[in-house]
């Protein structure tokens, strides 16, 4: 149905009228959404049962990567890419009189995650599947995903998000392969033949239901699953009609929301019964389908690999055991051997706020005899350590899995795994030196780094066709397999046609941004003015407070003599802060609260202009980062594991300002110092001051004028806000001596500002600049880091 225009063109026409009953004329965006999303599905049916059908038949290693998360953004436009069929599509449609992107901008984002950690979720996915490796996702299917954001007079308000409401064109619900999960309840101990056996009685049962998602490869017949679990009333009889409806509401809420925490733990019962539901239901799933293969349980571990992408799934690990002993019948030691041969984990920040910790009165009355393998394994681990550190109550105690009434998510990964890592190298080396010291020195093997990625996919050939064709009309399009491979483009960095084709590109590309940013913000934005974009989490170790800050002293010199020597700049931020993180919510109000009294003043005759995008999400990010001259990466060094929107700006050509920190680092190795604009304190100047104190945000405050304006400007009303408005971020500053070091940094990131200022005037050497970015940026493609994992870790081979 997709082989040409006209047949394509045949199908899509008579499945509108079918479905709809009504004539094309009549027939809506949406229609033609949801008739080609069909359309799709159909098509790839008979690959993804082949898919599945390899991995039954080649007795390979299968991974399941399990996350709590996957940000997966809209679907149509990849898959039709990776289909290879785009262009007989966007051509028939048009044919046709339907614009293709009216039809995309029908989908909503599938946004099952927060941030960094969810997304990356998603760009492995993808590479797993162009690879052809044998890797599938297991998540749960949220109602309501990240909550939609609304800026009402400067404040950010959250909405429901509502991603369901229309169906979901994509997934296949399989009611037949629902498996239940227990909660509560006790445990009946018992013998049987001489052994003991563990029995759940009075549980209160959850249908766990799958829906699952083709995950479809670039160029490539393989089709992989993501499956989302939905939680489900099972069949229950229950006492009388309100105890039926609590139940229903309350089961039903497991797969309710996604928490709307990046970095943060969030320590709630409910959120603790997700974690369980997600690893017990995709569990079950996974060991059904290994025994329908295989007869013995006992080599599992050769042929299956379970990721836990954070701590959030970590309880695979005593639910593997569960499994293993009470239903397959085996004893501890071996359950042991194959669970630790099992389970890998990726630890994705050191910021000690977000290492989960459950105390046990919550935790044991809930999941009774998962708490009893916990108990057992921290009891054996801490019986190990004696052995090793006889005497040494201290260490011990701080390295146990269960100690002062909580049982720590993090111990409880390193100790019943085989493998954990990193997301990037500087990270991996603080994991390793600090945060987890006396885990590496007792499991030194178990440590590697693996630096993340980005699928350039989405992130290059769908969010930029026209560079991907710029860099295909030089270099040849063997970089689209082979991403390591847009190195060539080193050779032509002085090319002035290609200089000349990537600012036109840049130039259209920021027309386009402008044009969405005059129709949800209502302001003019000059496209030739340097587009400085921070866009991710509203975080206080992100520090876009900092970047306000700046701008806010900027403007307090164009105020003094608006003809200083300064390229117009248009400071762009987009950022969700969590409902409940006040803070951050401040940070917002204050953002703009500036850019109402920047934008609005014509003394400074359009040099700057500041504006914050409302409900930043993939879809918006994939017009964002293609539009961008300098991206904003200014986390205190040591605090931003390794970050990837970094990355998308790389690849698109934006000059990234920032810290030595996370993947930046890695960043400023590959492109040189002459390409990149790097500031601030480094990560053992921050951990040092830490450590040993002697940081005095005071003095700065005092000594420094610009800082001292700025500051003030917090709290005297300059921008016209209430009395008392910004005083929290006044407070954390002067008050809470600044933890996250913005006064510290300010000047030198001014300085760094003032240099991308001059930078920017030499065109040519810019654009120089540019390209070697879009160079080196082929090792940030997730497809580098996919193979790093299933080679390193997995140990899994492509199907075919
Ligand atoms: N917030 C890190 O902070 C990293 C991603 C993906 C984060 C970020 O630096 O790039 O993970 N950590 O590895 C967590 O979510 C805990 C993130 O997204």
């Amino acid at each position: 149905m997709f082989s040409n225009k006209e047949s394509f063109k045949r199908y899509f026409l008579q499945r509108l009228e079918m479905t709809y009953g009504k004539t094309f004329e009549d027939t809506t965006s949406s229609d033609h959404f949801q008739t080609l999303g069909h359309m799709i599905r159909e098509y790839v049916s008979s690959n993804w049962i082949q898919t599945n059908e390899q991995s039954r038949n080649n007795n390979g290693k299968q991974v399941y990567y399990l996350s709590i998360e996957f940000l997966l953004g809209r679907l149509l436009h990849n898959n039709l890419i990776n289909l290879g069929i785009d262009q007989v599509v966007i051509e028939g449609l048009k044919d046709l009189g339907i614009d293709f992107f009216e039809v995309e901008d029908m989908e909503h984002d599938a946004g099952l995650g927060n941030g960094g950690l969810g997304r990356l979720a998603a760009c492995f996915l993808d590479s797993l599947a162009t690879l052809d490796l044998p890797g599938h996702g297991c998540g749960i299917r949220y109602k309501h995903g990240l909550f939609e954001q609304r800026i009402v007079d400067g404040y950010q308000l959250e909405l429901p998000e509502q991603w369901l409401k229309q169906g979901q064109v994509w997934e296949v619900r399989k009611e037949d392969l629902a498996v239940d999960i227990y909660f509560w309840g006790n445990i009946d101990m018992y013998e049987k033949n001489g052994k003991l056996q563990f029995r759940h009685l009075n549980a209160e049962t959850v249908t766990a239901v799958p829906h699952d998602v083709p995950v479809i490869g670039y160029h490539t017949t393989t089709v992989n699953t993501l499956r989302l679990w939905n939680a489900e009333p099972s069949s229950l009889i229950a006492k009388d009609v309100k105890d039926i409806m609590r139940y229903k509401r309350e089961t039903e809420s497991i797969s309710g929301f996604l928490y709307p925490d990046d970095s943060n733990d969030e320590g709630k019962i409910l959120r603790l019964k997700q974690q369980y539901f997600l690893v017990s239901a995709s569990l079950q799933s996974i060991i059904r389908n290994y025994k329908q293969q295989y007869k013995n349980i006992s080599e599992m571990h050769h042929y299956i690999s379970i990721h836990v992408n954070d701590t959030h799934p970590v309880l695979a690990i005593p639910e593997l055991m569960r499994i293993l002993m009470d239903e397959e019948g085996l004893g501890w030691d071996e359950a042991w051997e194959i669970t630790t041969n099992t389970i890998s984990y990726t630890n994705h920040t050191t910021l000690s706020e977000a290492l989960e910790q459950w105390p046990i009165y919550i935790f044991q009355p809930l999941l009774p005899r998962i708490y009893m393998i916990i108990d057992e394994i921290n009891e054996r681990f801490c019986m190990k350590l004696w052995k090793k550190y006889p005497g040494d109550f201290l260490k011990i105690e701080k390295m146990a899995i269960i100690a002062h009434g909580m049982i720590k998510m993090a111990h409880l990964a390193l100790v019943g795994s085989y493998s954990v890592n990193g997301v990037a190298e500087i990270h991996t080396e603080i994991l390793k030196k600090r945060e987890m010291a006396d885990f590496y020195a007792f499991y030194p093997e178990k440590f590697n780094n693996k630096t993340n990625g980005i699928t350039h996919r989405r992130w290059l050939i769908k969010a930029n066709p026209k560079l991907t064709n710029l860099i295909s009309n030089i270099i040849g399009d063997k970089w689209v397999n082979q991403p390591e491979s847009l190195r060539e483009l080193l050779n032509y960095q002085e090319d002035a046609s290609l200089q000349e084709n990537l600012a036109a590109i840049k130039q259209s590309n920021k027309e386009r941004l402008a044009k969405i940013i005059k129709e949800k913000n209502g302001i003019l934005v000059d496209p030739s003015s340097i587009f400085d974009v921070q866009v991710k989490r509203l975080h206080a170790y992100k520090r876009q407070l900092l970047n306000i800050l700046h701008i806010m002293s900027l403007y307090n010199k164009l105020r003094e003599d608006p003809s200083i020597d300064m390229e117009p700049r248009t400071f762009i931020f987009g950022a969700k802060a969590s409902p409940g993180y006040y803070y951050a919510k401040k940070i917002i109000k204050l953002i703009n609260t500036v850019a109402h009294k920047v934008n609005n003043d014509k003394r400074i005759q359009n040099k700057l202009k500041v504006v914050f995008i409302e409900n930043y999400r993939v879809s918006l990010a994939e017009h964002i980062f293609p539009a961008a001259d300098v991206s904003e990466q200014i986390s205190t060094a040591s605090k931003e594991a390794s970050g990837t929107g970094n990355m998308k700006f790389m690849m698109n050509g934006a000059l990234t300002l920032g810290t030595m920190d996370g993947a930046n680092i890695e960043m400023h190795e590959l492109v040189g110092d002459d390409n990149i604009f790097i500031f601030g304190m480094n990560a053992d100047q921050v951990l040092e001051l830490y450590q040993n104190g002697g940081y005095s945000s005071r003095e700065y405050f005092y000594h420094d004028d610009r800082i001292h304006e700025v500051v003030n400007q917090l709290k005297n009303g300059f921008y016209d806000h209430p009395v008392g408005e910004f005083d929290p971020i006044f407070d954390s500053l002067l008050i809470e001596n600044d933890q996250f070091f913005v006064l510290k940094d300010f000047n030198s990131y001014a300085s760094i500002h003032e240099k991308v200022n001059q930078a920017f005037k030499n065109k040519q050497d810019w654009l120089r600049k540019s390209i070697v970015n879009i160079a080196m940026s082929g090792h940030f493609s997730s497809d580098r880091t996919i193979k790093e994992y299933a080679e390193d870790i997995w140990r899994i081979k492509p199907y075919i």
